[in-house]
């Protein structure tokens, strides 16, 4: 027995009216970030904690982009210092110290835990929604936010045109395939962005340089983890994920800055 009568009709409103404010609301952004992943999540967490409106649009129905998947699908996620430090003071991670500097974490753990902590910090989620174009402005030419739609019209192949989001800041965390550099790069040759591709693994040089050339790539947009590696041609580093971290919280910080 339920304690309210319920209608079809009542449940078809409390959808509609609840969700189309949602995305009344987050029609205009502070910063719009593409990926659930571990860089984007980082990122979300730090831009919402500091006050900034951060919606995270995820084409999956899931979170967590390629930790769950891990190494092989192992159950284990190697990090190092310092993001073994990040993780468990900022996220309240549990470690476990496999020697030579390298960490072990759980990779459900990690999913949850950045979600959580991002979603509690104010970030919007909204899964299921591709993102296939940015918007512009000219002089001077700058990515002004998103041209979105839902992943199942994506999935269908069906002639459907999106609807915009507005954002003062792109964040372009699709992992390998840099899509949205890719996207503005091809689209807006005045924009002089190049997307070099991804080399082979050097885990050692990948994981400080995904980090020191994590930011701004044109005016609006930053890439994060390794959409980094596919814009400056920098080396993969395999199944380590310090740098995601360390890159996601370094691109909250170079926007905060770039936006105060
Ligand atoms: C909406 C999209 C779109 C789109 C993609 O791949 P990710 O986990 O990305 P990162 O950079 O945070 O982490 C990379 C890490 O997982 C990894 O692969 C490493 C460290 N590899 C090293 C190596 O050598 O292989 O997450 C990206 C997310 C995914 O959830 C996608 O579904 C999503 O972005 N996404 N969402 N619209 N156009 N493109
Ligand atoms: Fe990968």
């Amino acid at each position: 027995m339920v304690g309210v009568s319920i209608s079809e009709s009542s449940i078809t409103r409390a959808i509609m009216r609840s969700a189309l404010k949602i995305l009344d609301e987050y029609s205009s952004v502070d910063v719009a970030i593409v990926g659930a992943g571990p860089s984007g999540m980082t990122a979300a967490y730090y831009l919402a904690k500091a006050g900034l409106k951060t919606i995270v649009l995820e084409r999956r129905l899931s979170f967590g982009g390629g930790i769950g998947g891990a190494a092989s699908h192992l159950p284990s996620i190697v990090i190092e210092y310092p993001a073994s430090e990040i993780l468990s003071k900022d996220f309240g991670i549990r470690l476990q110290d496999m020697g030579d500097g390298l960490f072990t974490i759980d990779p459900a753990e990690l999913i949850v835990k950045l979600a959580v902590k991002a979603m509690d910090a104010g970030t919007k989620f909204l899964l299921g929604i591709h993102v296939e174009d940015v918007i512009t402005r000219d002089n001077p030419p700058r990515v002004a936010g998103l041209a979105v739609y839902w992943s199942t019209i994506q999935m269908a192949n069906m002639h459907t045109d999106p609807f915009f989001i507005e954002a003062k800041a792109v964040v372009d965390a699709t992992g390998h395939d840099a899509e949205i550099a890719n996207v503005t790069a091809r689209k807006n040759p005045n924009m002089g962005l190049k997307v070099l591709g991804e080399r082979s693994a050097n885990a050692a040089i990948a994981e400080d340089l995904v980090v020191k050339y994590t930011g701004k790539v044109v005016n609006g947009l930053y890439v994060t983890g390794m959409a980094v590696a596919a814009v400056y041609g920098l080396p993969r580093m395999g199944p380590i994920f310090g740098s995601m971290i360390m890159s996601g919280k370094r691109v909250a910080e170079l926007i905060i800055n770039d936006l105060k």
